[in-house]
């Protein structure tokens, strides 16, 4: 599996090579496929050099979220001074919200193209995940692509983690390419998410491995919390929207490549648009496959994916590893520049299946920003997805934290998806359909269609008090209900 034309290391003596301030890519895009063993040694590092009263922190991008031993060791350490494009995890959220880790929010189509640029400086090492590698440079990555491709070919140094447990043959499913550089990339040409243009490894100049660090370790991924009444309740609003589009001609009877974004509403989704008899069997075109969309895939209802990463259950995992052949011809693992890529998105005609934070009352939708400040996430693949789409659905429940917090709000307080991107509104109360609404009918429709009783007459009587205009708003008062929030811990009170 190992080449033994490159030096084998421990991730404690790889770490070592790592140093203060340098720039590090490492693999992951979601937990999947996340380098692991050399952060974990890099955070232990960090506290030991603490402990001395010496500096250590270094600048930290990939694909998208890691696992635990990436983000949450590293924050932990106080070891990540800058960090992007996108995270997940509690304790490097918390320091970013401290202002303790300077954070980049980014598209994340955009970050291979910015690497390759050095919009960000000189990437000093790479630190990428792989079941092999060839002594002329050949990386067969795990169970994500992520921008691993660009950070192999941009940094000066490269380690590689090489691990033995997820199958070797998950690498059949990778299709590699990173698109020649503008003025003179040409137009992609994917006919089909399942159409192949690439190869199934990375390339690396050897002479920049550094070290092999071997390692035996599956992802660090989180389990997902089976489907409620809320998230079933969204779901159905959805199928039943989608297939009323189908047998009104809206949707080519073959239906769309569907779009789904992460977390356990979207995974419901997933698993609803299988359950339902009105949706004939469907493709893929994502960046994060779920385990509800490995389950349909088993079963047929869902033909093929075209993905970024593999989100799966461990479980998921070993039946994957035994069932190649079957799986292989069904999926298909992208680097994000194409996964994400926005042409991709139009001409393929993606439905897209967000979710965000809050919604406003015109359309806008916030993903990333808790009261416009407070960062959860970022805003990941969804930009990518949802400003391409043929259709671009966002939903979320109508309440947060027991009934305090109104999702539905006059203004949203920061936006990632503007209204001319925002073609559809979902909560568990019901579907907004906005396409060919003027923003006075968009906010009507919101406010009856999706906010929670309790909030409507609130927001129906902040339209009628607000300036009459194009769109009615009152800048003395759009952001009452937030106010409140801050003040009381409750937004109607
Ligand atoms: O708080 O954790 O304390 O209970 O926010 O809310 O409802 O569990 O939402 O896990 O589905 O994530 C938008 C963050 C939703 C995610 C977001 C509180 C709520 C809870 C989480 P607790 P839920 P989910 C592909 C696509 C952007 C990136 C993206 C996301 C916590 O979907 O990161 O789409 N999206 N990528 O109580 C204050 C509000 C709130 C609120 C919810 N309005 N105000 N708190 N909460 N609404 C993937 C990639 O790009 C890799």
């Amino acid at each position: 599996m190992s080449s033994n034309a490159f030096p084998q290391l421990t991730a404690e003596e790889a770490a070592e090579l790592i140093n203060d301030n340098d720039f590090v890519a490492m693999s992951g895009f979601t937990a999947a496929g996340a380098a692991k063993a050399v952060p974990r040694a890099l955070a232990k590092r960090a506290t030991a050099l603490h402990e001395e009263g010496k500096p250590f922190q270094i600048r930290v991008i990939t694909g998208a979220s890691t696992g635990a031993s990436l983000d949450d060791r590293l924050a932990e350490a106080d070891a990540v001074s800058w960090r992007a494009p996108y995270q997940s995890s509690k304790a490097m959220r918390q320091k970013i919200n401290a202002g303790k880790v300077a954070f980049v929010d980014m598209h994340l189509s955009h970050v291979p193209q910015s690497v390759l640029f050095g919009f960000f400086g000189k990437v000093n090492v790479a630190v990428i995940e792989a079941s092999e590698i060839t002594a002329d440079g050949k990386v067969f990555l795990t169970t994500s692509i992520g921008a691993s491709p660009t950070f192999l070919k941009t940094a000066d140094k490269v380690i590689i983690e090489l691990n033995k447990r997820p199958s070797r043959r998950i690498s059949d499913m990778a299709d590699i390419v990173i698109p020649e550089p503008p003025p003179h990339r040409p137009a992609l040409s994917l006919q089909h998410p399942l159409q192949r243009i690439g190869k199934t490894y990375a390339q690396v100049d050897p002479s920049k491995i550094i070290a092999v660090v071997e390692t035996d370790e599956a992802d660090e991924l989180g389990g997902f919390a089976p489907p409620d009444e809320m998230s079933e309740a969204i779901a159905g609003h959805v199928v039943n929207f989608l297939s009323k589009e189908l047998s009104d001609g809206r949707i080519p009877p073959e239906f769309l490549p569907l779009q789904s974004g992460v977390g356990n509403v979207a995974n419901a989704v997933t698993k609803s648009m299988g359950d339902s008899p009105d949706i004939p069997d469907f493709l893929m075109y994502t960046e994060v496959l779920q385990s509800a969309a490995f389950d349909l895939l088993r079963s047929g209802r869902l033909r093929g994916a075209s993905t970024c990463a593999l989100t799966l259950m461990p479980e998921q995992m070993i039946e994957l590893a035994d069932n190649m052949n079957y799986f292989a011809n069904r999926m298909i693992l992208r680097p994000q520049e194409i996964s994400n890529n926005p042409a991709a998105v139009r001409q393929l005609g993606v439905i897209a299946l967000n979710t965000a934070l809050e919604a406003d009352i015109y359309g806008h939708a916030n993903s990333t920003h808790v009261s416009g400040s407070a960062i959860m996430n970022g805003i990941g693949g969804s930009g990518d997805f949802a400003r391409n789409a043929y259709l671009s659905v966002f939903f979320c429940p109508s309440i947060a934290k027991g009934g305090k917090i109104s999702t539905i709000v006059p203004m949203c307080t920061h936006v990632d998806h503007n209204e001319h991107s925002v073609q559809v509104m979902v909560t568990e109360q019901g579907l907004a359909d906005l396409r060919g609404l003027a923003p006075e009918a968009r906010a009507e429709r919101i406010i009856e269609k999706c906010a929670h009783p309790d909030y409507r007459s609130y927001l129906h009587q902040y339209v009628k008090d607000s300036r009459n205009s194009h769109i009615k708003h009152d800048l003395e008062h759009c952001f009452d209900l937030h106010k409140n929030l801050a003040k009381t811990g409750s937004m109607l009170s």
